[in-house]
Order: structure tokens, then C-alpha cells, then sequence
């Protein structure tokens, strides 16, 4: 972007000394723009797929880049590659942790949670002492500064998807991270090793901020590592689709929610899961908040823009992953008659809506 060509020195004059002194004019343009708009983007499983399990032949865990000890390819939106992030505020990736490994403790004031994709039924996420086991499309929750390591004891990979507010935690300057190894207790004594013990079995959460609960002063927590087991998601999915309860947007429409103060998944991150049933085409609408999309199962096309910016249609199968930017128009379509498709997401929501910034419009 160059200057608007004014013809007078002495604005030139102007310019170069505001700009020694680190000063810009409102009327100047900028020189790069770190705001274009976001472009919907859809990630077909099968790449994704395969460039993680050739990650997991040439990277090894904590062998590159030693800060992070993770195997994950990150989904990259085209319109911001340089910031290697998703949508301005999210990011989504894969990770693996093949038979035997683990992915040592560590804590962040990033949020993150974990959707699964493959386990057998032994892998786990160990959030803050407790053994959250990871079963296909259960979502477990690692809030702000927990302690978390994900162990793989099985003989099969572990694959799931991560969700982070790292991008948003990076505008707010409040990027924090600390290893386990190099952390203390109480005491002072430096905890020392690569994972925390297990405290707590599985379920432990589920069970003490469960409907029947112990009054101890836990009722406010919005940052409360829990895990959302699939069978239970899909049998209220099921359940009201036959009962025909349908949002005209979204279909059959679940939110994750807090058990505790009822509201969203966590502060930065709203995590819901949607069901369309054969033949579905739900109407248009838009938000202020922007969506990362998981196929969980079935096939279809979600149009995003209306007719005026171009509508783009993403066609989408099992376990594709797609992002739709805010304020963009969107409609889904279930391309099967027979079968229904089942799409997780993960949104900003819960942020906009703390700052007054949620708005939303129906076709
Ligand atoms: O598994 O703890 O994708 O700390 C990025 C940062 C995963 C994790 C990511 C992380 C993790
Ligand atoms: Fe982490």
C-alpha cells in the first residue's frame, strides 16, 4: 500500500519526521494491513490426515522445537499464513501420540480443549491429576493454567483434535506457559518430572460437579476440566431429532455447556454439535462470531456469502474440518436422504458476548 501521492513537501516533511519519532497520521494509510477480511476455508480430512501420520515419522515428540513437546499440524487460514492461525482468535489442529509416547505436562493461560478422533479406549488426557479417558468424539476441556500430559499406554495412535484461544490470548499479551518439570509445590521443591501423578479416575469431574453434587463452593467455576463423553451427545442428538425439535438454522442443535453455572463451554471457546437430518437444508444466517467446523460423521455443503459476495460452497465429508468467518452468511445442507450428518464446532462466542460485541441476523 503506498501513500496517497500530496503534493506538498512539507506533508512529506511531516510524514518522515512523525515517523522517526514512532508517530503515524489518522489520514496516513497503513503500511501493511493486519486485518483482511478472513476467507471461509474447508481442510479435507485425507491431507490432514496424512501429513500428521508423516509427522509422526520425521518429527519427534519434543525433538524440534523443544518449547512445545507436541505433534501438531496446525490448520492454517490462507488469508493470515503468516500467523500460522485459524481464525484471528482460534486455532485448530491435529495432533498425534503414537503407542507408547506421551506429551509431557505442562500449563498455559491459553485455553484449549481436545475433540477425539482415535483411541481405543486406554489414551488419555490427565487434566489437573485426573485421568480423562479419550473414546472417539469425546471433547475434554483443559481450561486456563491447567496442568495437562496425554499418555498413550494403547497400541494404536491417538488422534485428536486441539482447540486453543492462543491467538486471542496473544492479542491480549497474556501468553504464559510453564512445564510441569519446572514448576514447584508448596513447599518449593521443583515438581521434576515429565507428567503429574493420577489423583483422580476417570469420570471424577463428571461425578462431583454432576447434577448431585457436594456444596463446596466450586459453583461459579467457569474454568472447570471436565469431559463430555460422546454416547451421552449422541443419544440427546438422536432423541430430539426424533421428537422433530429444530433450530432453522442450525437443525438439531446441542450446546456443551458449563455444568456448574450453565453458560458456555469455557469463557473464550463455545463448543456446540449439530445434527441435519437426510435431505436438511437449514436457512441463512450470520454472526459476529466465527465457526470452526468438524465432520463427525455424513456428507454435505455448507454455502457461505450470499448471492452479492459470491456464495462458496464447501462440500464436506467425514472428519473434514472447515472455518466460517464472522458475519458471513451461512446455510447448511445435509447432501444425503438417507443418512443423517453430524457436525461438532467451536466458536468465539462466549467473547463477543462478554463485550457486547454478539450479533446475529436471519435470512
Ligand atoms: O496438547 O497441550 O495444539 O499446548 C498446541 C499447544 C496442543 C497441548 C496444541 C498445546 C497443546
Ligand atoms: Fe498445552
Amino acid at each position: 500500500m503506498s501513500e496517497p501521492a500530496v503534493d506538498d513537501p512539507r506533508v512529506d516533511a511531516l510524514h518522515e519526521r512523525m515517523a522517526e519519532h514512532s508517530l503515524g497520521g489518522h489520514w496516513q494509510k497503513k503500511r501493511r494491513d493486519p486485518n483482511p477480511k478472513l476467507v471461509p476455508h474447508l481442510w479435507p480430512w485425507e491431507t490432514v490426515y496424512s501429513c500428521l501420520l508423516e509427522s509422526g515419522e520425521v518429527i519427534k515428540l519434543g525433538g524440534i522445537n523443544d518449547a512445545a513437546k507436541r505433534r501438531t499440524v496446525n490448520l492454517v487460514n490462507p488469508s493470515i499464513p503468516d500467523l500460522k492461525a485459524t481464525s484471528r482468535t482460534l486455532q485448530m489442529s491435529v495432533q498425534l501420540v503414537k503407542p507408547g509416547e506421551m506429551a509431557e505436562c505442562h500449563r498455559h493461560t491459553a485455553g484449549a480443549l481436545r475433540f477425539v478422533v482415535e483411541g481405543e479406549g486406554t489414551g488419555y488426557t490427565n487434566v489437573n491429576g485426573e485421568q480423562m479417558i479419550m473414546e472417539p468424539n469425546d471433547l475434554v476441556l483443559t481450561p486456563n493454567w491447567t496442568w495437562h500430559d496425554h499418555q498413550n499406554p494403547g497400541a494404536t495412535p491417538l488422534v485428536w483434535l486441539d482447540v486453543l484461544d492462543i491467538h486471542l490470548i496473544g492479542h491480549l499479551d497474556i501468553n504464559i506457559h510453564e512445564n510441569y518439570q519446572d514448576a514447584r509445590d508448596g513447599q518449593g521443591n521443583y515438581f521434576g518430572n515429565a507428567s503429574q501423578p493420577v489423583l483422580y479416575p476417570d469420570g471424577f469431574c463428571r461425578q462431583r460437579f454432576g447434577p448431585i453434587r457436594p456444596r463446596n463452593g466450586a459453583e461459579d467455576n467457569r474454568f472447570l476440566p471436565y469431559t463430555y463423553k460422546w454416547a451421552e451427545a449422541r443419544a440427546a442428538l438422536d432423541a430430539m431429532a426424533e421428537a422433530g425439535e429444530r433450530d432453522p438454522h442450525d437443525g438439531v442443535l446441542l450446546d456443551y455447556v458449563n455444568p456448574l453455572t450453565g453458560g458456555a463451554t469455557m469463557p473464550t471457546i463455545h463448543c456446540r454439535v449439530q445434527l441435519l437430518p437426510p435431505g436438511e437444508e437449514t436457512r441463512p444466517h450470520r454472526h459476529s462470531s466465527s465457526t470452526i467446523y468438524h465432520v463427525v460423521e455424513g456428507e454435505g455443503v455448507t454455502t457461505v456469502g450470499g448471492e452479492s459476495s459470491g456464495g462458496n460452497d464447501m462440500a464436506w465429508t467425514k472428519r473434514d474440518c472447515f472455518f466460517v468467518p464472522s458475519m458471513d452468511w451461512h446455510a447448511h445442507r445435509n447432501a444425503s436422504k438417507s443418512e443423517p450428518a453430524i457436525l461438532f464446532s467451536v466458536s468465539d462466542r462466549p467473547v463477543l458476548e462478554s463485550l457486547g460485541l454478539y450479533r446475529e441476523e436471519h435470512a
